[in-house]
């Protein structure tokens, strides 16, 4: 009778699988304008995400990102390549908030990635590190 107790115990776990790689709640942030004009939006990264996923901007109004990184060895940058739009930096996270600037000039969804990969694993944008910059009127 010891093999009656394993079935539901394995069952347990494979339920349980799911919920651990399961990815944080992709949320969706509208930047709010400071008295200084600015639009201002806090950005954490880390294995593998942006939160939030979604940052929605006003078009031609200067925005500043705070972004930052989760504690840990692993390195993450933040990305957006819409020189089109007047949205063009790449830069390395680290645990202090850094502070990214630039004003959009074009509506439209651009996406926002890491592009750290550790040699010939996958890519963090791979494995899920991207998210979506929304430039609105
Ligand atoms: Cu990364």
């Amino acid at each position: 009778m010891k093999r009656s107790g394993l079935v539901p115990l394995v069952l347990m776990i494979l339920l349980a699988l799911p919920a651990l790689a399961a990815e944080p709640a992709k949320r969706t942030v509208r930047a709010t304008i400071g008295s200084d004009g600015v639009q201002r939006v806090d950005v954490l990264g880390g294995g593998y995400y942006f939160d939030p996923y979604r940052i929605v901007v006003k078009v031609n109004v200067p925005v500043e990102l705070s972004v930052r990184k989760e504690a840990g060895m692993v390195p993450h940058n933040i990305a957006v390549k819409a020189p089109e739009a007047g949205i063009d930096f790449d830069v390395d996270m680290a645990k202090e908030p850094k502070p990214v600037r630039f004003t959009p000039t074009k509506t439209g969804s651009y996406p926002i990635y890491c592009d750290k990969q550790l040699l010939f694993f996958a890519s963090h944008r791979e494995k899920g590190m991207e998210g979506v910059l929304e430039v609105v009127e």
